[in-house]
């Protein structure tokens, strides 16, 4: 009984879950997402070209890489990645915001500000296996345009990267010092909060090699992080006791707050303008509109993506179905990590999937 992953080596949510897969023990075949099967199997059954896309044994098509771990968590044995811990529970959903979301924001900087010709190489790797180099580098050019087109509509441009570099840098200084202290985030086990931040930190910011050489240099243990998430060689290993949340870990959730945070908050607004004038099950458009935002000490303006939206709707939930006590100190953990305005944060209408898109949900409390 085996999973089928269709990805690639370059892409950053197929490291996501190929990183997990792996950790879980779950027998899987990794695909090749080339040309022929983005044509006969991604768009004939997701409706739109995107990666990663999980087959279980059963048949059912899985895609979103929350969707496809969450899934898996539900229906093998084995470790769980998801804390049992409501504050260890909570910063693991944060990170995967913020590795999903914004981190995503230097690693398409670095791709396409310093490895961009390499890639390209990559890309007609992966799409056309059986192509000469040189016939390689076309296509991959061609499938690379699209991503590299995505860029600016990320808000990377000349005034903001500094500001990404130096944000980028300040959080694997971070990191580093965290991870002198612990193999993991939470302990001697990866959680969702690991594999999600591995998903920009794998294929973009190590695997890419201007980028690799930089996190080698300035940062030798996330790297080796990377390579114990990527190809992982033990499931044991636990959580923190008593629900810990490392002290090391705050600096980093405190960028969140001060940069994600406020744009997501922003981007939630947009939301209700175009649920107003929207009846549920509408599909929602990609990009709400554009916003400014800040980062690393620079500002600019970017797309305000709805799905960032959906990924803060789970963390919303999971505040929401905790119990008194839980709640207390999750809300005195939001506040020490300057998100008590997640406490309270309601989003204007429900965000829902569906054919793997997203739709405006039935209740609009
Ligand atoms: N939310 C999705 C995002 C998947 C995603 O953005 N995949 C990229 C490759 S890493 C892609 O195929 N993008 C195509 C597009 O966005 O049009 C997930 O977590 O799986």
């Amino acid at each position: 009984m085996t999973y089928t992953l269709i990805g690639s080596p370059a892409s950053l949510f197929t490291g996501k879950v190929r990183g997990y897969l792996r950790w879980k023990g779950i027998s899987f075949e990794e695909i090749k997402a080339t040309a022929d099967v983005y044509r006969n199997t991604i768009v004939p059954t997701i409706g739109w070209p995107v990666i990663p896309v999980v087959q279980t044994p059963g048949g059912t098509i899985l895609q979103d890489s929350a969707e496809i771990i969450a899934h898996i968590e539900t229906h093998e044995t084995g470790p769980s990645v998801m804390p049992g811990g409501a504050v260890q529970g909570l910063a693991s959903l944060m990170l995967q915001l913020y590795g999903d979301e914004w981190l995503v924001i230097p690693a398409m900087h670095y791709r396409w500000n310093y490895n961009a010709e390499w890639i390209y190489g990559q890309f007609g790797q992966t799409s056309a296996p059986d192509a000469t180099p040189e016939e390689q580098y076309a296509i991959g050019r061609s499938v690379g345009e699209k991503f590299r087109a995505m860029v600016p509509a990320l808000g990377v441009e000349e005034a903001t990267i500094p500001g990404i570099e130096a944000s980028y840098e300040a959080f694997l200084e971070d990191f580093s010092a965290h991870l002198a202290l612990h193999p993991f985030l939470f302990g001697t086990r990866p959680s969702l909060g690991d594999f999600a931040l591995l998903g920009p930190l794998y294929a973009h910011l190590y695997r890419d090699p201007k980028s690799g050489e930089l996190m080698r240099r300035i940062a030798p243990r996330v790297a080796q992080w990377v390579v114990r998430c990527h190809t992982p060689v033990s499931t044991d290993g636990g959580y923190l006791a008593e629900d810990e949340c490392p002290a090391t870990i705050f600096p980093i959730l405190k960028r969140q707050a001060a940069e994600q945070i406020p744009f997501l908050a922003e981007t939630a607004r947009l939301l209700v303008e175009w649920a107003s004038q929207s009846s549920p099950g509408d599909f929602v458009p990609r990009a709400l509109g554009e916003l400014p935002f800040s980062i690393g000490g620079r500002s600019g303006r970017r797309a305000a993506l709805a799905f960032s939206l959906y990924r803060l709707q789970s963390i919303l939930d999971y505040i929401e179905s905790l119990d008194t006590p839980d709640r207390l100190r999750v809300d005195k953990f939001l506040a020490s990590v300057g998100a008590r305005q997640l406490s309270t944060f309601r989003l204007p209408c429900r965000l829902d999937r569906k054919n793997y898109r997203l739709i405006l949900g039935a209740d609009r409390s």
